[in-house]
């Protein structure tokens, strides 16, 4: 553990009061490398980590695996330390995302039917109360500056293939485990199709400009957000509010997150296992950094929600309380785990570059 009166080189950077840029990244290099041999050593470069990953008062302790792994990752030439030339290289853009990321709040499908309509979660078997989350997101929107918030919206058709009074207007497959005169709300079935569709059947929820459809009122939306639509094709449902379930279409989440360079999302809504953790599970296979909001998600079933949880943290996500966004969110709290993803996506992205450089098209 640090000595916590020794001054954090990373300070000036927090809440952006100074934009990190390269020439800090010279300053940074040169704080470091105490020996001043060029490199940063192990021991150095553990100084370094010490002071990046702080959590505003105390620094993280980190295991010997992760040191090892984000070594490994920003080293370029493999040889047990950095250079000055890989430092200002590939750590520029690793320091710089986790002292000034970018973050948006995405709030996924708060509307009515869950919270109090027809797929009313507190009716679900883990009998969690999907208004639970109003408050929990209410606050957050109203002490977090986010970049960006968009909120997502399931958005079916009335002839929408998960709605389990639809049953009889697809084939079932052969291989569905269950007759289609038996099948009912909460059962796996198989759609002839094709494609041959595994599907969950819901109650009838959020019909295209019903009740049902529309955000709860009690749930504030600032102004500038931005609203994703998702289920909208009858034939295949749509968890993840980035693809279909097939991963045929793409919504148009991914191209509004990148042009506003966001580099984090923070999730919280319904339902936290379905909606939101595959909506997380998505947004790290497009190279963003992800945070649940634990107290603002409700979920379906809670052996599922923990198997979400579980998932999504194996993928390199963190789940937090939302009292704990704002310091994150600011570049004062720095988890260690959200700096390892980032030092994954840069040597995956300078594996793509080095990739296109040998073989042009
Ligand atoms: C959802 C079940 C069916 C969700 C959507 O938003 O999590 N769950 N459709
Ligand atoms: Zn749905």
């Amino acid at each position: 553990m640090d000595s916590p009166d020794r001054d954090n080189f990373f300070d000036k950077f927090v809440d952006r009061k100074k934009i990190f840029d390269k020439q800090d990244c010279i300053q940074c290099f040169k704080r470091f490398d105490v020996d001043r041999d060029g490199f940063l050593d192990k021991k150095e470069f553990r100084q370094l980590l010490s002071d990046l990953f702080c959590d505003g008062s105390q620094s993280y302790k980190l295991t010997e695996d992760q040191e090892q792994e984000l070594l490994t990752l920003l080293d370029q030439d493999q040889d047990g330390k950095i250079s000055r030339n890989e430092f200002l290289g590939n750590c520029f853009y690793w320091l710089k995302q986790i002292l000034q990321p970018t973050s948006a709040l995405i709030v996924v499908d708060v509307q009515n039917d869950f919270l109090d309509g027809n797929l009313a979660l507190r009716n679900c078997p883990a009998g969690q109360d999907g208004l639970g989350v109003i408050p929990a997101i209410n606050s957050v929107l109203d002490t977090v500056n986010f970049e960006l918030v968009v909120y997502t919206r399931d958005w079916h058709p009335a002839d929408h293939i998960s709605f389990a009074d639809n049953k009889h207007i697809r084939p079932f497959h052969s291989t569905s485990q269950i007759s289609q005169k038996e099948a009912k709300v909460h059962d796996t079935v198989v759609f002839e199709g094709p494609p041959v569709t595994e599907q969950r059947l819901w109650p009838t929820h959020c019909v295209q400009g019903s009740w049902g459809a529309e955000i709860h009122t009690d749930l504030k939306v600032p102004d500038n957000s931005v609203f994703v639509d998702k289920g909208k094709n009858p034939n295949v449902d749509s968890y993840s509010a980035f693809w279909d379930n097939n991963k045929q279409a793409q919504t148009e989440l991914v191209q509004i997150l990148s042009k506003n360079n966001i580099t984090d999302v923070y999730l919280c809504g319904v339902a936290y296992d379905v909606c939101v953790g595959f909506t997380g599970l998505d947004a790290m296979d497009h190279g963003f950094r992800v945070v649940a909001l634990d107290d603002a998600c409700r979920g379906v079933h809670i052996e599922s929600i923990d198997e979400m949880k579980t998932s999504l943290q194996d993928k390199g996500a963190i789940i937090i309380n939302t009292c704990k966004v704002k310091d994150i969110v600011e570049g004062c709290d720095r988890p260690p785990k959200l700096g390892l993803q980032t030092a994954r996506n840069v040597a995956l992205a300078r594996t793509l570059v080095n990739n296109n450089k040998v073989h042009p098209t």
